[in-house]
């Protein structure tokens, strides 16, 4: 029987290679759609978590998982030797930055190795992980077609990047359009078959690059959009403005206009990351994107303004930041999720301690923040903790926060996300 009917009757074994905050839910859209699965990682934990029928990522229910691995249509092993299994493969794995802003490419090369001895007969694989234009042919096909298969001779291979946005109440891995473009159109066909067994709309274009850059498009325009609002927030500081009212005004024009926030800097794996893949890979055609650097310049800029800011809010209780109590509170990448990848928090904090504050913490979701090394002290949010701080600093937005009891408890907040715009106390300073 042909890929293509596996994939039309059910009967397509599929396989996921990352089990993160990509791959476990498109393992669990994937079996939901009563395909067998075979989730391939090298967290021997992960594994572990999932055969037990445990989830760890928050927008997956753990019930939801069980219920599937019970069912056997999940299986999870580190042994990749299992991709011989499976006729479709897809890979969501990390594409960070090495020290030097470069993008690293090692996490979807060992990926692909690890799979290629074990590919035959008529499979397809697709790529997930965000990253520059040409990675799927330039760097994934050759390593793929060590395997003997060849593009349009048993393998088909495409790029679809991933879109998934934690936390997200709206839209999750089925109900979010999926872009797909393939080597050859035969590819991109059998990657339409696959993701439209488990997702509502797939979006076919020409190429890999164009569904490469596609994905890139969607981040850079929200890093450069950010860093926008980042510098606008200066200016306005400066003029004495509210931006943040500004942009809720900005925000009332049906048409035309999205709104952006500023805020205390860039977190997560993928806003502040992938625009540099693309940057990267244009000085090969020797284009300098030159949106990208200032957007990176101004985002990575702001954990220093918030000190600027607090040691400004501290002068006007004549304090000064070296010595004071800080309680910083949030310290997650964004509101109401629990990773801290990126965190602006991290790079807040290192300059606190490079102050000689007294800092300590409060977050819900983050049960450590380390920082250079160094446990930051967490504390429950009372009455007795937030009086006791210097000043409160606001720097993530989690919804379930009693921010009541913080402005009526503190000497002084600065509130970097605005999460305090309902309180008109003196105590209260905006970024
Ligand atoms: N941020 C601001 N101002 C804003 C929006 C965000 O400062 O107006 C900050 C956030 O606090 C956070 C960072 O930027 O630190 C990134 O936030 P994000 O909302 O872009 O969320 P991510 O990185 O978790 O996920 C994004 C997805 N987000 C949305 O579309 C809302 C989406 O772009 C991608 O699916 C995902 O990156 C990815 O995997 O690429």
């Amino acid at each position: 029987m042909s890929l293509e009917q596996r994939l039309n009757d059910g009967s397509a074994v599929l396989g996921v290679v990352g089990l993160g905050y990509v791959g476990l839910p498109l393992v669990v859209e994937m079996a939901k759609a009563g395909h067998k699965v075979i989730g391939l990682d090298i967290s021997e934990a992960k594994v572990a978590s999932i055969i037990a029928g445990e989830s760890y990522i928050p927008d997956v229910p753990t019930e939801e998982l069980a219920e599937l691995v019970k069912a056997g249509l999940i299986e999870a092993t580190t042994d990749f030797a299992r991709a011989a299994e499976c006729d479709a493969v897809s890979v969501c794995v990390p594409t960070p930055l090495n020290e030097m802003k470069e993008p690293d490419t090692s996490y979807m090369e060992s990926a692909a190795t690890s799979i290629a001895p074990y590919l035959s007969g008529e499979v397809l694989v697709t790529l997930e992980s965000t990253t520059y234009p040409g990675t799927t042919e330039e760097v994934i096909q050759p390593i793929l077609e060590t395997s003997g298969l060849t593009v349009g001779d048993g393998l088909y291979l495409a790029f679809s990047p991933e879109r998934v946005d934690p936390g997200n109440p709206t839209f999750q891995t089925r109900n979010t359009p999926k872009v797909v473009g393939g080597v050859t159109a035969q590819c991109t066909k059998h990657a339409v078959l696959l993701y439209e067994r488990f997702i509502d709309t797939v979006v076919p274009v020409s190429s890999t690059r164009a569904a490469e850059m596609t994905k890139l498009l969607e981040n850079i325009f929200r890093s450069v959009n950010i860093a926008l609002m980042n510098e606008l927030l200066q200016l306005c500081e400066r003029m004495h403005i509210n931006l943040w009212e500004v942009v809720d005004a900005a925000k009332t024009k049906p048409f035309g206009y999205m709104p952006f926030y500023p805020g205390p800097g860039l977190g997560g794996h993928c806003i502040p990351i992938d625009p540099f893949y693309l940057s990267w890979k244009a000085r090969e055609f020797d284009f300098h994107t030159e949106f990208i650097e200032l957007s990176g310049k101004v985002n990575e800029s702001m954990p220093y303004y918030v000190i600027t800011r607090l040691m400004e809010a501290l002068n006007t209780q004549r304090k000064s930041l070296g010595g004071s109590r800080v309680l910083v509170l949030g310290v997650a990448y964004k509101a109401d999720i629990d990773d801290m990848r990126e965190s602006p928090a991290i790079r807040v904090t290192e300059l606190l301690l490079e102050k000689e504050a007294d800092v300590v913490y409060h977050d819900p979701w983050i049960e450590n923040f380390t920082v250079d090394g160094r446990d930051i002290p967490s504390v429950d949010l009372t009455a007795d903790e937030i009086s006791k701080a210097d000043v409160v600093l606001v720097i993530t937005n989690h919804s379930n926060i009693d921010y009541h009891l913080v402005v009526r408890s503190s000497k002084l907040v600065l509130d970097t996300r605005n999460a305090l715009k309902a309180f008109d106390s003196n105590k209260v300073v905006r970024l």
